[in-house]
């Protein structure tokens, strides 16, 4: 049996302070999964769930998007997995008795761990206007007061629509094109708080928003440089590819503030080695790096390649074939690096010179290198620049299109790519809005719409009337706090589709509706046959996902469902079930004429907007998503035979002109050098420069468990990790108890304050002038304007706060 669900919110005063470990994964970890599972799920529904696990046959696991080995093992997963998989497949269940049980008010009042281990969302429920409470709903009734708040808006624009990146290609696919008939481009998603800055910089220079490795390349590389990611906890699996690279000869460096455990030391718990020898050794080089200093790491890389291959005493590194072949902007890029003073690389990075030339040799010494990256490159004001210059690196030695060589930023949600690649874009090109026109016989919005941050001021100045989620937990991964929750409450309907409880179904707009969806680990049967659906890898390997669970309730739809439903009220035709048929699959008597669905036809069709609407037979999506794939398949390239090519759990790469065959899509066909001046944090006297992170209990805003076994803290999350000298220099001692108040000049040039309160001050080995604590109590501290250029990315991993003494 699964243990029931928590009582009361994380007791900080429980909190214990630890040694750091220097190891990472071994049988602590599998057995701390385990034990998770079981108070979730029971011990049968465990071992059934976890089986599956990335199997050719089973669910793709839920918890990132590190692509699987071809050869698998019979537990194809880790403990963080096995986690994010029990959260889901959890028997615990949220539903009408437990809203009618518990006001809004007072969820509001409890922290993200007690919301969400509450347990799964069974039933369609609407907050009425005034109401205290959430109420029960038929589905038909839900989704005909969304499908009547979209069509009564005065203009498209008026509407927003968020996505997190689990949803699979076909829910996202279809999304999209329930939003851009409404005719809006507003589709913010989880990437523009994650990788956006990665994918700006790439597609700028290499012409790709994406990695241009593979899992083969991984393991043949000669040099890894792992920047900014803490892949212990956020990609577990990735450590055994690491490990692989090693067992072929591969140097790793990382580069960190912080010596996280999983890097430094890896024990497989997969080989009897990894358990009886205390694991490998992983980094051969420690970077110790401030906290923005990345990018004068990479300029001083450069630097010194430039200079090795000025001095013409040995083998040059320079790869001048493939620079002459294949790039624009060398010369200025060489140019300019010459102009930049070893003195600033220093300062910006914190590591002595002969250190950063030490790093510099590995990388020239090396024929095959590629970077890896997360979280800490791509959430600061000068992330884009930063990474450009990652590229220059790798340009330099020619280190695009060939094996073992490329750039890899790893991704974070498991379909958060493949959701990007079929059109959850507020930016989408004109070649992919040309191929929608002309599949479905209408006019797409050409004009661009919100990323996160544009959308929560447009809430905030009262430009939004419907806010819709595809999963995600808005409100709490957002920036600025008490900003948005302002920004969200007046909202007219906020409209969530989860699969669990979360901080976004208590902080609402003027009413609000929840649509329970069913996740990837439950069995999807719709037009009386099982569905599958499919999803894309960081690396760009699509295949195939099918949960076999039995679902949580039998009034959960898919999230296709749910969409398709949608399309049919807001744009007639093909009108999909009334009816609950939850998870049972749509039945036939339940299924709506067409003249119905013409009386229901809301406004929209009655006016139809310039662009006309999009046409489908949307209950036939719904009863076949194969036919959804086909539309995918006809709009985007790289698709074609989309159908047999992800049969029995085959994977196929979608194509990638710089890995492929050194093409590059940009608007010379080159790979393009740029010249960046050199960026980097300065921290004001008495202030230090906070970095907000995952402990390794948590996925994002679902809070699993109170440790962060790693780092050495248990029982509490509410810590700041701090130098020593710099918790005696602000006046305080190691274990005091502190507000974290952040200091950010707006515009107008006035010092904005932001306050989060009661953090203890946990002494830690970070550079000095470098903080740590955890997400997402800390977003509170994150200006909405403090975003990074070019990207709008909010910068998570560096906020300026002063320590204050609780008054
Ligand atoms: N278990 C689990 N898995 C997850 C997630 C989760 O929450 N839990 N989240 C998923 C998602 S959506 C994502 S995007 C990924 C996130 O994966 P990560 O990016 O690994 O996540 P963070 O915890 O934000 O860690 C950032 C890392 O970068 C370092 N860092 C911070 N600033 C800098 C800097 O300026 N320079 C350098 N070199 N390093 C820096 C931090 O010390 C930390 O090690 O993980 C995915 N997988
Ligand atoms: N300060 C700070 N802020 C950050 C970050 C940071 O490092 N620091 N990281 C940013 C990053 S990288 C990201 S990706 C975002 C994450 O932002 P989000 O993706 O919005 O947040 P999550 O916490 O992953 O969303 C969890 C919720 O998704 C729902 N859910 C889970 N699975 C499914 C499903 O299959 N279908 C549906 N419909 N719903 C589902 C559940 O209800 C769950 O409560 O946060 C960002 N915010
Ligand atoms: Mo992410």
């Amino acid at each position: 049996m699964a243990s029931k669900a928590p009582k009361r919110d994380i007791d900080e005063s429980a909190l214990r302070v630890t040694r750091p470990k220097k190891v990472a994964v071994g049988v602590p970890a599998v057995l701390h999964a385990l034990q998770i599972s079981q108070q979730q799920m029971g011990v049968a529904r465990s071992v059934q769930t976890l089986i599956r696990v990335n199997q050719k046959d089973g669910f793709d696991c839920p918890g990132c998007a590190w692509p699987e080995e071809n050869k698998r093992h019979a537990a194809e997963f880790c403990e963080n997995g096995a986690k994010a998989v029990a959260e889901e497949a959890t028997l615990r269940q949220v539903g009408p008795d437990f809203f009618a049980r518990h006001s809004v008010e007072e969820l509001a009042g409890h922290d993200d761990w007690w919301l969400g281990q509450q347990g799964r969302l069974t039933h369609p429920m609407i907050l009425d206007e005034g109401a205290t409470h959430y109420r029960p709903i038929a589905w038909d009734d839900a989704l005909d007061v969304v499908a009547e708040a979209l069509r009564d808006l005065d203009h498209p624009d008026e509407s927003t629509f968020y996505t997190s990146g689990r949803t699979s290609n076909e829910a996202a696919f279809l999304y999209q094109l329930l939003v851009r008939g409404i005719g809006t481009n507003n589709l913010p998603d989880c990437s523009n708080m994650c990788h956006e800055s990665s994918g700006s910089a790439l597609t700028e220079t290499i012409g790709i928003g994406k990695g241009t490795v593979s899992i083969e390349d991984i393991h043949t590389a000669e040099l890894l440089i792992v920047a900014g990611q803490n892949p212990g906890t956020n990609h577990p699996r990735m450590l055994s590819a690491l490990e692989k690279a090693k067992e072929n000869g591969a140097k790793i460096i990382a580069v960190n503030p912080l010596p996280e455990a999983g890097l430094m030391r890896f024990e497989n718990p997969q080989t009897p080695k990894g358990v009886m020898l205390g694991g490998q050794k992983l980094a051969d080089e420690f970077v110790q790096i401030r906290l923005g200093g990345d990018q004068a790491l990479f300029q001083a890389i450069g630097k010194h390649l430039l200079e090795a291959s000025a001095d013409g005493e040995s083998a040059d590194p320079i790869d001048h074939e493939f620079i002459a072949a294949h790039t624009t902007g060398f010369e200025e890029y060489a140019r300019e690096l010459a102009a930049v003073p070893w003195r600033d690389l220093v300062e910006a990075t914190g590591v002595p010179e002969s250190a950063l030339r030490r790093v510099a040799e590995m990388v020239r010494a090396s024929r095959a290198t590629i970077v890896c990256w997360a979280m800490g490159l791509t959430q600061h004001k000068h992330s884009v620049p930063m990474l450009r210059d990652v590229v220059n690196v790798l340009l330099l030695q020619g280190n695009i299109g060939k094996p073992g060589a490329g750039v890899c930023p790893v991704r974070g949600h498991s379909n958060v790519q493949g959701d990007r690649t079929v059109g959850i874009y507020e930016k989408p090109s004109e070649a992919f809005l040309a191929a929608l026109d002309r599949e479905f016989g209408f006019t797409a919005p050409r004009a661009h719409g919100y990323d996160v941050v544009e959308a929560i001021r447009a809430m905030r100045d009262g430009r939004t009337r419907v806010f819709m989620a595809m999963g995600g937990n808005f409100v709490s991964a957002t920036p600025d706090t008490r900003v948005t929750e302002a920004a969200v409450r007046s909202v007219d309907l906020t409209v969530q589709v989860s699969t669990k409880l979360n901080r976004s179904h208590t902080v609402t707009g003027r009413r609000a509706i929840i649509l329970p969806a069913l996740g990837r680990t439950d069995r999807d049967r719709r037009g009386g046959r099982e569905q599958r659906v499919s999803v894309e890898d960081s690396m760009g390997a699509v295949h195939s996902s099918r949960g076999r669970l039995a679902p949580p309730s039998d009034d959960l739809l898919s999230e296709v469902a749910i969409v398709a439903r949608l399309c049919a009220r807001v744009f007639g035709g093909g009108v999909a079930g009334a009816g609950v048929e939850g998870a049972a699959g749509v039945r036939e008597e339940d299924r709506r004429t067409e003249e119905d669905a013409a009386a229901k036809t809301p406004r929209f069709a009655e006016s139809p907007r310039e662009g006309g609407r999009p046409r489908a037979d949307w209950a036939a999506l719904e009863g076949d998503y194969a036919l959804i794939r086909a539309h995918i398949a006809a709009v985007i390239p790289g698709f074609d035979d989309y159908e047999q090519r992800i049969d029995k759990g085959r994977t196929f790469f979608l194509p990638n002109g710089p890995r492929d065959t050194r093409s590059f899509a940009t608007s010379d066909g080159l790979a393009h050098f740029t010249a960046n001046p050199l960026e980097y944090p300065r921290i004001p006297r008495g202030r230090v420069l906070l970095q907000t992170l995952r402990s390794h209990d948590q996925y994002n805003t679902t809070i699993y468990g109170k440790d962060d076994r790693y780092r050495g803290i248990h029982g509490g999350r509410r810590v700041v990790l701090v130098h020593a000298r710099d918790i005696s220099d602000a006046g305080f001692a190691e274990g005091d108890v502190v507000d974290l108040v952040s200091e950010w000049t707006a515009r107008d040039g006035h010092v904005e304050e932001r306050r989060a309160e009661a953090f203890r001050l946990v002494a830690y080995q970070t550079p000095r002038g470098n903080a740590a604590a955890y997400y997402p109590e800390t977003n509170v501290l994150v200006p909405l304007d403090s975003v990074a250029d070019v990207s709008g990315t909010p910068t998570s991993k560096s906020v300026v706060v002063r320590f204050e003494r609780r008054g």
